[in-house]
């Protein structure tokens, strides 16, 4: 169920804190027979935000702990155990619920059908078992005191305050024996004590103006009963004849006293200067025990032995927003439980409203073993007893669904698995309890495969592998050389691996749907797988390497990587790569392969790389002086795809015979001048007899000039 209406819940929540209702534990301590032990349990409830669809929304939920668990049993708050334990009884502020704890089910056993209904608190069950009794209150109406069977029949009108709006007016609490009930009622305006015959006579008023405030408890011989009265608690004779104060003075405020159910003493929660609020255990010679320092605590629980207190830690996130998108903040109600000497102090869990289950005197323990053969279970009940009589009836709920009777059934289960195995018994006096195991009954799966290999390359299968009585949901295979796979519901098997050379061992291991595993299986193999041999050729064209490992070879599996790697530039992958080269020269070139197995092997080659170079151009004039010229010719340097070459010495022969070099510049040009050539002389000629860089090779014969004054090798100058 789901908790909407965050206003009410808010408003039931703070009601909850005021209203201080105290359960009416039994009176007797547990038996003193050679009993085997029962473990404490404790049931509280959380309330904690959560994102719903109209904004944050309130969720509350029930939980148990018993021994080292804590389970979540129900959704709701405010639990209360019936006296057998079995069931509890809790509300989720629209009704009042009982949750059956030997299948789960939960009934309502009040009507919250009808529009504007009233808010339903503080279910509680008598202490003898056969009543529970709720309080009703409409909105801005008068809040009653009503009590019905455990299956909602025969409801009885108890009480009605005359004032819903003084919230412990509300407060009421169960005598021990079960036979009536004290709660707080309003009479013109002045709160008062009351106690009513849970069949609803006998109704006396047994405070005249002291002051009541809420917290009523009685003490375990019911002759008093405690109750908050202003800042101190007060107790009143259970006929109403003698007023006395319960709490020591050095507390400047005081309430919520419990009586211990064992030797007198009781514990409350009490306010002193510079302490905040604690709970607190007053011995009957009026020594104090601070069983809860330095916590801000409230709604002290004895445990039913007397020897330990459950208490709560007061969280901040009650209700309403408080950070900035509008969401509840601050730390959750705790529970805590703590010794009656202080010492071992425990954080159960979070949660308020702690209610301990007190097992009533000649309560039957149920305890079972069970002994499986895969599915194949026997169970037995032998160690249940009746500590005052004898256990009456048997019965087993094996968690499939199906039930048997008697002490040692034996019960086959049709799918193998972890069962939730219940056992209740009931005494000749029809008093019950229940053991409750997780039983598991199921056959492992086999693992079982098959393997075939071709050369180092193995083939996997492994439909062999059976769960007898469940379904295989999980396989892992390990290949033995520190490579495995595997996962859940994955369509594993068959699976190819490549082997290294060796002598492996492969192992398969499969989980059934209970999650359990199989014994390993194995396979040993041998195989053979020879590294790949790197090999490789290059083809240049000027600057630009084509690379191809094809002459690798790996005859015995398949290539998984080829890798190159160049002087002057990152890894390439690839069967063929090409490269780019900057400058001619010569370069040394690593391939490195990879066979399947991840064995490998690396090759190196040295290649040179070759760049060409021709004239681009040559162009001429002359420089005319008063007796003579001269001749100037620019010569031009190309690389073979024609750009240009800086850096190049050009050598050139002037057709006297006369030689002399240039060197280009950064945009690959030179200059040759021959000066002084004597007027009667009308032509020179140069010709272009070589040009070198050291890297690339001259090509005089792709020598051109693109304007045509010249041969791209030899050209003439005229005195103009
Ligand atoms: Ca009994
Ligand atoms: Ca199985
Ligand atoms: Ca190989
Ligand atoms: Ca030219
Ligand atoms: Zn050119």
């Amino acid at each position: 169920m789901k908790f909407g209406r965050l206003a009410g819940i808010t408003w039931i929540k703070h009601l909850a804190l005021v209203v201080l209702v105290c359960i009416g534990l039994p009176l007797q301590q547990q038996p003193a027979a050679a009993q085997q032990a029962r473990s404490p349990r404790l049931a509280n409830d959380w309330c904690y935000p959560f994102p719903g669809d109209s904004g944050w929304e309130y969720m509350c939920r029930i939980s148990v702990f018993e021994g080292s668990t804590q389970a979540f049993v129900a959704y709701g708050y405010s639990p209360s155990w019936s006296r057998d334990g079995l069931r509890i009884a809790f509300t989720d502020g629209f009704g009042v619920y009982i949750l059956d704890r030997t299948d789960d089910s939960i009934v309502s056993i009040t009507d919250s059908s009808t529009a504007g209904q009233p808010f339903i608190f503080a279910p509680r069950w008598s202490p003898d078992g056969t009543r529970i009794a709720y309080i009703s209150a409409p909105a801005g109406g008068a809040a009653q005191l009503l009590v019905v069977d455990a299956d909602g029949a025969h409801a009885v009108r108890l009480a009605v305050s005359a004032a819903a709006s003084n919230d412990w007016s509300g407060s009421y609490a169960w005598m021990p024996s079960g036979a009536a009930i004290a709660f707080g009622g309003d009479n013109s305006g002045s709160a008062e004590l009351y106690r009513v015959d849970v069949g609803g006579s006998n109704l006396a008023r047994l405070t005249n103006g002291a002051g009541f405030r809420g917290g009523i408890s009685w003490s375990p011989d019911a002759a008093r009963i405690a109750f908050n009265c202003g800042t101190t608690i007060c107790a009143v004779d259970a006929n109403g004849t003698i007023l006395s104060t319960l709490t020591n003075r050095v507390f400047q405020a005081a309430h919520t006293a419990v009586f211990s159910p064992s030797n007198g003493a009781i514990a409350f929660v009490g306010y002193q200067a510079g302490l905040p609020a604690n709970v607190v255990m007053q011995a009957p010679d009026g020594t104090i025990v601070r069983v809860a320092p330095e916590n801000w605590t409230t709604h002290p629980r004895w445990a039913p032995d007397g020897r330990s207190l459950a208490f709560v830690k007061e969280g901040s996130s009650g209700g309403g927003a408080c950070n900035a998108d509008g969401s509840p903040c601050g730390s959750p109600d705790e529970t805590f439980v703590v010794n009656a000497d202080g010492t071992g102090l425990t954080m159960m869990g979070g949660g308020h409203h702690p209610e301990w289950f007190a097992p009533p005197p000649g309560l039957p323990l149920a305890t079972f073993t069970s002994q499986c053969t895969g599915a194949a279970c026997q169970f037995s009940a032998a160690g249940s007893f009746d500590p005052d009589g004898t256990i009456a009836s048997y019965e087993w709920k094996f968690g499939d669904g199906t039930t048997a009777s008697g002490s040692a059934p034996a019960h086959t289960y049709a799918t193998g698995a972890t069962y939730d195995v219940r056992l209740i018994v009931t005494d000749n006096d029809g008093l019950r309890d229940m053991a409750r195991t997780d039983v598991t009954a199921n056959t492992p799966p086999v693992a079982s495969f098959s393997v075939s290999c071709v050369g180092p390359t193995c083939t996997f299968a492994g439909s062999s592998s059976t769960d007898p009585d469940g379904t295989i949901v999980r396989y892992e295979l390990a290949f033995g050389d520190g490579t495995y796979v595997g996962g859940d519901n994955a369509p594993l098997l068959p699976v190819t691996h490549v082997y290294r050379t060796g002598t492996f061992t492969a192992t398969l291991q499969v989980w059934d749907n209970s999650g359990v595993s199989s014994v390993l299986g194995t396979h040993t193999l041998t195989t053979t797988n020879a590294p790949p041999v790197a090999a490789f050729t290059v083809t240049c064209t000027e600057l630009v390497c084509a690379y191809d490992a094809s002459a690798s070879s790996n005859p015995d599996d398949a290539f998984a990587s080829f890798q190159w790697q160049f002087v002057d530039g990152p890894w390439v992958h690839g069967r063929t790569a090409t490269h780019v080269y900057h400058d001619p020269g010569t370069y040394t070139v690593t391939l490195t392969v990879f066979d399947s197995a991840g064995q490998g092997s690396s090759a190196s080659r040295t290649n040179t790389v070759v760049g060409y170079m021709h004239i681009g151009d040559l162009d001429g004039r002359a420089e005319v002086l008063r007796k003579d010229w001269n001749a100037v010719a620019t010569v031009s340097v190309h690389a073979g795809t024609h750009g240009s070459v800086a850096g190049v010495v050009v050598s050139g022969s002037w057709d006297d015979g006369t030689v002399s070099s240039c060197t280009t510049n950064s945009v690959g040009q030179c200059l040759f001048i021959k000066m002084g050539i004597p007027r009667k002389g009308n032509t020179v000629s140069l010709t272009v007899t070589r040009a070198a860089d050291g890297m690339r090779v001259y090509t005089p014969a792709s020598n051109h000039d693109p304007d045509g004054d010249s041969t791209g090798s030899r050209i003439t100058i005229r005195r103009q």
